[in-house]
């Protein structure tokens, strides 16, 4: 890319994320999906990862999405729209032990048939703690999206909160895991929600997939 177009790639994520965004839909079950309209990114990652404080971050608003300092906060498909031009998913977490057994497979379950079956699931933002190493529910989630060839992308968060080396570290071992998986999207976006790092490359990754303007 030349300076010139990115900074009109840039432009086009910061004029996407500048559209009215609002909450239409919350499901708990798939027979309950709001039927599939116009491209859709989805926010997966385990408990307390970050999804709803990202998509907060990304649109500019504080209290979009409901965020938690305990893990299992979001329990339901809660779908915004964009501007009407994309829909952003924000899912609940995988990985958290302590739900209540019946409520886990439940939620767990939803979110994955939903990862393999829905039509306008354009990407999923696959994010990983920086401070967190990867655990093994994370690399099942990406078999699950390889089999299903959902593309996802690996987005680290919480890059705030390690030092330079440890997220370089983190860096090559998201790249080395993005190579390794058919369905990854090359490109990994290095995220804090705390301080805004990042958030303008994911806005534009994302407006690559949003309906025209
Ligand atoms: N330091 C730091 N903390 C963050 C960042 N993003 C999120 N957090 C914190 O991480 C915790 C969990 O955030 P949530 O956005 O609720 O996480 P979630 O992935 O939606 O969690 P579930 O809905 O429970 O799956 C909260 O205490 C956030 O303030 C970040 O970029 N930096
Ligand atoms: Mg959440």
């Amino acid at each position: 890319m030349t300076p010139d177009e990115r900074a009109a790639w840039l432009e086009a994520g910061r004029k996407l994320f500048a559209a009215e965004c609002a909450f239409f839909y919350a499901s708990q079950r798939l027979d309950q999906l709001p039927p599939p309209a116009g491209p859709e990114v989805a926010f997966a990652g385990r408990s307390n990862v970050g999804k709803s404080t990202l998509v907060n971050a990304l649109t500019g608003r504080k209290t979009l999405a409901r965020t938690s300092a305990q893990p299992g906060r979001t329990r339901q498909l809660n779908f915004f729209d964009l501007g009407g031009r994309l829909t952003l998913v924000d899912m609940p977490g995988y990985g958290y032990a302590r739900a209540n057994r019946d409520v886990k497979e439940d939620w767990q379950g939803l979110m994955f048939d939903y990862l393999r079956g829905r039509p306008t699931l354009r990407r999923v933002a696959l994010l990983l703690d920086a401070r967190i190493e990867v655990k093994e529910t994370d690399g099942q989630v990406m078999d699950l999206l390889d089999r299903a060839a959902v593309t996802f992308q690996i987005v680290l968060t919480k890059t705030d909160a390690v030092t330079a080396p440890a997220l370089a570290a983190k860096q090559s071992e998201a790249e080395a895991l993005a190579r390794s998986h058919p369905a990854a999207y090359p490109d990994i976006v290095s995220t804090s929600s705390e301080t805004g790092a990042g958030i303008d490359l994911l806005r534009a990754a994302l407006a690559d997939l949003a309906s025209p303007g």
